[in-house]
């Protein structure tokens, strides 16, 4: 039901999307000025505060004219860039003089038409226009952002770029009942601890009431003890759900915003909407004996649903229901590793990751490939968790 209303909210949204830009298209008449955004005036931007336009002028390999846009963040942050009105301009991305990548292939030279927009909420959010853009996760810190055009075909341009501080995953690892947290996806030092469970618990960290913090539980053989906070032993509440040998999982099954348990068992999958005792809301299989069960929000639509993992070859499924695997890829092939799962870039989606001792592969696309970013955190015995 809940899926059902989202879908209806999304294609409706998609549609007032289209006839916004096509109307924004017309009106604005090619005049090759980009009307919405911030125009910088000075080198510093704010995190937060919306798209900044950036402009080039010169043909060759042209920077941007305005120069660096700098600014300083407390936590992660996501830098997205995307061109605008004529599809077809592509850009370096460089940090201090460091590239960070380079934006989406575009499309071909186009500059009028339904899908020609000067809007970059619509440039970015709809890939079928053709716009050349991309999101870099930025680590905490200083930054001293230049765009260089490397595509070129008009000579002169504008694009828009905006810096926006987001909740990504961070790492977390649980040995013999101690619990130890890091704030980024970068190496260094636990940064806060605490104890809850026991040895022989299953540890499982999720939001259990909603309120968009990952917090500790433990499976005991078919008890829960969950916990609201990640601080030493309180347990808030207590459930039965499941028995000893399952697997326990937790997830946001019904994408109401709290995270609720279940349990693999064989390949069936068992999963209750509320965190109580009581018997399943939800049964389905899913996967072989002997794989990994795990847990994502694969295509960002805020529900949680089933994936496995098999010796380098992941299986996502985009529904809690029986059926066949939406999205197959390899990663990790013939790496030994604990599969992980996580939004390590903050763009609502979730991805996955391998720990092999202390050390995390991240993936950060649901496609096969090697890792994208690594680091390391946590006991070599632990079992990798992540919280946010
Ligand atoms: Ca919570
Ligand atoms: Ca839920
Ligand atoms: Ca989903
Ligand atoms: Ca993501």
């Amino acid at each position: 039901m809940g899926k059902h209303i989202a879908r209806l909210i999304l294609a409706a949204a998609i549609l007032v999307a289209i006839a916004s830009s096509a109307s924004f298209a017309l009106a604005d008449g090619g005049n090759g000025q980009a009307s919405p955004g911030i125009r910088r005036t000075n080198g510093a931007i704010v995190v937060g505060s919306g798209w900044q336009q950036f402009s080039w002028n010169v043909s060759g390999q042209p920077y941007n004219t305005e120069g660096a846009f700098t600014f300083t963040t407390n936590s992660e942050t996501l830098l997205r860039v995307t061109d605008v009105f004529c599809v077809g301009d592509q850009f370096k991305v460089y940090d201090f003089g460091v590239l960070l990548g380079t934006t989406s292939i575009p499309g071909s030279v186009v500059c009028s038409g339904p899908n020609v927009t000067q809007n970059p909420d619509y440039a970015y959010g709809y890939p079928y226009y053709g716009y050349s853009h991309s999101a870099f996760s930025l680590a905490p810190g200083a930054h001293s952002i230049t765009i260089q055009t490397v595509v070129n075909p008009l000579t002169t341009g504008v694009g828009f770029l905006r810096v926006d501080a987001v909740s990504v995953a961070k790492p977390a690892s649980v040995n013999n009942g101690a619990w130890q947290r890091r704030y980024s996806l970068t190496s260094g030092p636990v940064q806060d601890n605490f104890t809850f469970g026991a040895a022989t618990d299953v540890p499982l960290l999720c939001d259990w009431d909603g309120n968009r913090s990952k917090t500790p539980g433990v499976f005991r053989a078919g008890v829960w003890y969950l916990s609201n906070s990640s601080t030493d032993g309180s347990t808030d509440i207590t459930l039965f759900f499941g028995q000893a040998g399952d697997i326990p999982i937790c997830g946001d099954w019904d994408g109401n915003g709290t995270e609720t348990v279940g349990v693999v068992r064989g390949t069936g999958w068992y999963l209750r909407n509320a965190n109580t005792s009581g018997p399943a809301t939800t049964f389905f299989t899913y996967g072989a004996l002997g794989d990994r069960p795990i847990v994502g929000d694969w295509d960002g639509n805020g529900s949680d649903t089933p994936g496995v993992y098999r010796s380098g070859t992941w299986y996502l499924r985009n529904s809690n229901s029986a059926g066949s695997a939406n999205i197959v890829f390899t990663f990790g092939v013939g790496l030994a590793g604990t599969p992980v799962v996580g939004d390590w870039n903050g763009d609502g989606k979730d991805e996955v990751g391998l720990v092999r001792g202390n050390l995390w592969l991240l993936r950060h696309s649901l496609t096969s490939g090697n890792f994208d970013a690594s680091f390391e955190f946590g006991e070599p015995t632990g079992k990798p968790l992540v919280w946010r």
